[in-house]
């Protein structure tokens, strides 16, 4: 998978040259290209911004940087990206959009600051490809970059023969599967005993049913206290009798 990301902070990417999506570049399995876009602005003082139209607050990210940038990188490739435009504005990341663009062949970031970039841009290039503005939360950051480190995580531990292990993202909380909707329960490892805490006797019982029965009531005490509303929102049939008496 390629992916092109651009922004006036270079430097705010470089956790992308670590762990999981490090290895995977230094692999071959994703190849990362990182842009500054101020190589694109053509002013003695390199301006990405300007005031906004209609007054107001803060700063807008000018159009003719953002073009340029992206139609440099757009002929770089062959066929089309998906342009992933981080706003809190955009539709919700969730699991089930990273599975979605995890199986694109290439995606470009528009990480911005300020106020965000002149709604043009993102018409410009939504009469061209696929534009999907994604918000990662209900909270408000001071830029797109922390959002496009997320994403980018969470996109490439799908990618095959990334995480070392297949079945561990099987049950991960949010994805599709016998316990969806569910919340991941607790997990212990050695020692069996530490200062003075042991771990629950069924996970020492070799009883693999059991153990699955103790799993799902776990998660679904930890999902009925954290996220309610993933119960709610679930359909009923995803939960059976046992589920219920807890
Ligand atoms: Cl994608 N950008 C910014 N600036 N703030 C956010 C966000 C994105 N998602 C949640 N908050």
């Amino acid at each position: 998978m390629r992916l092109d990301i651009v922004t006036i902070f270079p430097e705010y990417l470089e956790p992308l040259n670590v762990s999981l999506v490090g290895k995977a570049r230094a692999r071959g399995q994703l190849d990362v290209r990182i842009h500054d876009l101020r190589d694109w602005a053509h002013d003695k003082h390199n301006t990405v911004d300007d005031t906004p139209y209609g007054g107001g607050p803060g700063m807008v990210m000018k159009p003719e940087p953002w073009g340029e940038a992206l139609d440099t990188i757009l002929a770089s490739g062959e066929g089309e990206p998906v342009l992933v435009v981080p706003t809190p504005s955009g539709e919700p990341f969730t699991q089930q959009l990273a599975v979605e663009l995890s199986a694109k062949p290439w995606l470009v970031f528009t990480p911005a600051r300020y106020e965000g970039i002149d709604r043009r841009v993102i018409e410009e290039y939504g009469d061209r490809l696929d534009v999907r503005e994604v918000s990662i939360g209900d909270y408000v950051l001071a830029g797109g970059e922390a959002p496009v480190l997320v994403m980018v995580e969470a996109v490439a531990r799908l990618l095959p023969g990334v995480l070392g292990n297949a079945a561990s993202h099987q049950d991960d909380s949010f994805a599709p599967g016998a316990m969806a909707d569910l919340l991941e329960g607790p997990v212990y490892t050695k020692p069996p005993e530490w200062r003075g805490r042991g771990i629950p006797e069924v996970l020492l019982s070799g009883h693999h049913g059991k153990i699955a029965r103790w799993r799902r009531d776990e998660a679904f005490r930890r999902t009925d206290r954290n996220r309610p509303d993933l119960i709610e929102r679930a359909d009923p049939a995803a939960f059976d009798k046992k589920d219920r008496e807890l």
